[in-house]
Parts: C-alpha cells; sequence; structure tokens
C-alpha cells in the first residue's frame, strides 16, 4: 500500500506499507525494493542507522519518506526513507530466492507455492490471467451474454461416464461437475445466450503438461448459433482477447518474455476427414473414424502453426448432445494451437426423441436424464456452444510448457496440498 498525500510529486511525503523483494547494500546508501500492491517501489536509505538484522529479503515492512522523481527506479520515483519499521520478519529462511535468475523446480515452488507467487514473474503472469478474464468477460458483455453461475455439486455425468469425481452427498452419492454443459444448454431456453467461468473436475488418471483435475473453463452457449457461427465468434473472441493484452498489458507481457501470437489471419478450418488425410500421407495410416492422438495433432500443428479448427467430427467420438451431421458426422469442432486443444464445441441437439437416441449411443442411461430430457418437452430452441480451457488458453498466451505454471493452486493425481 503507498499512501502519498499530495501525489507522486517530487518532493512530497509518502507512506508505503509492503515487503521486501531486494536489498542492495552500497558504502554510503542502501537501496530496497519493496511491492506495494503488485508495483515496485524503490526505497532510498542514506542513514545506515535504519537498517536492522530483521530487515531482510521477505520481511514485511513500512517506510516513510520523501519522494524524488527518477527514471532509474521502477515506476518513475523513490522514496528517500526517514522512518522504516519491520511489520513482520521471516522466521525461517526461503527454500529458494524470490529474485534468483535460476528457477528453482516446479515442484518444490509448488510445495511453497505462496512465497513462489511473490517472484515478479508470477506477479505479472497472474496478473495477465487476470487481465485475460476481463477481456474475456468484456468482450461477452459486449456481444449480450448473460453471466451464469450453475452447480458444481451433480447427480449425474454431464460428458459422459468416465473421469468423475464421486462424493458424498448428505445420504447420497453426489459428483463434482465436469463441465456446466447440461445447465448451460437448458439456460438457453431461458436467457438465450449465456456464459459462464468456472471450475470444470475430471478425474485425470495420469499426470501430463495439460490436464488438471480442477480446471477453469470458459463455457459459451447460444441458441440459434450453428456450428460455423459458433467458430466464427470463438475466433473473434480469442482475437479480441489477445489484442487487447497486447495494447494493455505489453510491459507485463514483456517482462515474463511471453510469445508473440500471430492473429492477424484468419485460422484455418480443416474438417477431420482432412486431417485425417493429412495423417495417412504425412506420418502413418489411420482410419476413417479413430480419435486423432497427441502425437498426430503435434505433427498436424507443426504442419499448420498457430490457431486453427478441426470440425466435422465422426459423431461416435462425441458426447450425447452433439448434433450428428450426414449420418456419421456431427457438428462440432475443436479449437487447437498447434498440438494443444484449446476448446471444444457445436451444435445441440434439441429434439428430446434424438437426445435419447444419442444417449443410448454413449452407453447412458436415459433414467438418469430424466430431469434434463424433460426440459427438452417444453420448446428447447436450436442452440450451440463451446467450452475454452482457460489454463491451456494461459499457457499458449504466456508460452507456458506445464500448465500448473499457470494456475495458483494446481490440482492433478499427485497433488492436493498446497
Ligand atoms: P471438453 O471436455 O473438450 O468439452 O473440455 C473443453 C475444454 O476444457 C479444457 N479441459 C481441460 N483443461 C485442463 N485439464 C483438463 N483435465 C481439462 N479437460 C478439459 C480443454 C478443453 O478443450 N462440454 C464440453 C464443451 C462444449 O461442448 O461446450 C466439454 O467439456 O481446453
Amino acid at each position: 500500500m503507498l499512501i502519498a498525500q499530495n501525489g507522486i510529486n517530487e518532493g512530497s511525503e509518502a507512506e508505503v506499507y509492503g515487503w521486501v523483494l531486494s536489498i542492495r547494500e552500497q558504502k554510503t546508501l542502501s537501496f530496497i525494493i519493496v511491492y506495494e500492491n503488485r508495483k515496485q517501489v524503490q526505497l532510498v536509505i542514506k542513514d545506515k542507522k535504519l537498517m536492522s538484522s530483521q530487515l531482510k529479503q521477505n520481511s514485511v515492512i513500512w517506510a516513510k519518506g520523501t519522494i524524488k522523481i527518477t527514471d532509474k527506479a521502477p515506476n518513475g520515483f523513490e522514496i528517500h526513507v526517514s522512518s522504516l519499521k519491520v511489520l513482520s520478519k521471516p522466521k525461517k529462511l526461503p527454500p529458494f530466492n524470490i529474485m534468483s535468475t535460476d528457477v528453482p523446480a516446479l515442484d518444490l515452488r509448488l510445495d511453497f507455492r505462496a512465497l513462489d507467487l511473490r517472484r515478479p514473474y508470477n506477479i505479472n503472469l497472474f496478473t495477465i490471467r487476470s487481465k485475460a478474464l476481463q477481456y474475456f468477460r468484456e468482450y461477452l458483455i459486449s456481444k449480450d451474454f448473460l453471466e451464469v453461475q450453475t452447480p458444481k455439486i451433480i447427480a449425474t455425468a454431464s460428458e459422459g461416464g468416465a473421469a468423475l469425481f464421486p462424493l458424498m452427498y448428505y445420504d447420497k452419492q453426489a459428483f463434482l461437475a465436469q463441465s456446466p454443459q447440461l445447465y448451460k444448454e437448458e439456460l438457453t431456453m431461458s436467457f438465450e445466450r449465456v456464459f459462464e467461468i468456472g471450475p470444470i473436475f475430471r478425474a485425470e488418471p495420469s499426470r501430463t503438461l495439460k490436464h488438471l483435475s480442477e480446471a477453469i473453463s470458459l463455457d459459451v452457449e447460444a441458441a440459434f448459433y450453428k456450428n460455423e457461427d459458433l467458430m466464427d465468434f470463438l475466433e473473434d473472441m480469442i482475437k479480441y482477447v489477445i489484442n487487447r493484452l497486447y495494447e494493455k498489458e505489453g510491459d507485463a507481457l514483456k517482462r515474463i518474455k511471453a510469445p508473440t501470437l500471430d492473429i492477424s489471419k484468419k485460422f484455418p478450418r480443416y474438417s477431420y476427414s482432412e486431417v485425417v488425410s493429412w495423417i495417412n500421407k504425412n506420418l502413418e495410416e489411420i482410419h476413417e473414424g479413430e480419435d486423432l492422438s497427441s502425437k498426430h495433432l503435434e505433427a498436424f500443428g507443426d504442419h499448420v502453426e498457430g490457431f486453427y479448427f478441426i470440425k466435422d467430427w465422426p459423431l461416435k467420438l462425441k458426447p450425447f448432445y452433439i448434433q450428428p451431421k450426414d449420418g456419421d458426422y456431427s457438428n462440432s469442432f475443436d479449437l487447437m494451437y498447434r498440438g494443444l486443444e484449446l476448446s471444444s464445441g457445436g451444435e445441440r441437439v434439441h429434439d428430446p426423441a434424438l437426445l435419447r437416441k444419442g444417449l443410448k449411443r454413449t452407453g447412458l442411461s436415459a433414467k438418469g436424464f430424466k430431469y434434463h430430457l424433460e426440459v427438452y418437452n417444453y420448446g428447447m430452441p436450436p442452440h450451440g456452444g463451446f467450452g475454452l480451457g482457460v489454463d491451456r488458453f494461459m499457457m499458449v498466451v504466456t508460452g507456458a510448457e506445464n500448465i500448473r505454471e499457470v494456475v495458483l493452486y494446481p490440482r492433478d493425481v499427485r497433488r492436493l496440498v498446497p
């Protein structure tokens, strides 16, 4: 916290509350960099008596002094300190230096995540993440979408049977929601266009660089949107958010050495069958109808580069609620960045008889979806939508190779604490 009654002007008095990032002692002067509300402030200490053994990296301090305008200090000013108090002193030697250019291993950093989040890299990264979410909301609200919150404790699977986290709900079995899918679809009946930013839970059995047990999904659902409209919308939203980040958060992006994403061209749209042909020609033999593996997607992603869509997937690879197309295919798409799937979506079934067929096709019992099926008897509009993995989007924006880097307290098969 910085209190400067008369603003940041040469000679005015200021008080600062913050924690110490670094201390540099010279013969006659000491320089202390303090973080106050995610901004760095330089303190200059001439009076050696103000320096104490309690003053070290990570100490929380209060200081008072006079402002001097200088472009040598972060944010263009420094405070020449006349009084200083240590409010909280670290009781232990930290397991790593938050200023070190030698970044400790991720697992160690995650064990001490609260401390790790004091690293300037992370302060920049999580500021960018928060801003990205602000710009997503900005875009969606400007298109007249309503933000909603749906239950995360649910009675039946929304994405099919696998990867559910069961829990006891009083005397019944319940599950953590894999996605807001069924609720967001139902909500198009009343609100037409909705979005939700919230957690999804997947009991992912293996530890990979792109899967979490708890991820944040940005879900969009809209009545009357067709497959191509949805891809147009998603592409426009991604470009809007990236442009806003480049316009407004350039400084933080530069500090974390984020890559520059080329979004100048239209994202190419390949059908699933076109991708299969490419794999057959350039990689290995696969059959129409087979799912595409990470290896396939990575090779195809290297070939395409940047963002692209894969559309018209075989129906058998898609959940029960996806609208069939030409018999064995579906009105669906995935948004990819190189080999990484960022989003999937498509047009949905709105006819109750067809929805029952979809449940049967995917081996789910209509009984478990009784309430959801009932809704479809009261005039369900044609609709469609998508789910965008926010954490994966942040990997692309920041250039992180491990999804855990862009999540405050990641959850995976091995990690439940902190
Ligand atoms: P899907 O299961 O493809 O689709 O998920 C949508 C997007 O969410 C992200 N995601 C994950 N991110 C990190 N860890 C995970 N374990 C994880 N699982 C999914 C991905 C993925 O593309 N209901 C549909 C969406 C829709 O049709 O609207 C769904 O959940 O980026």
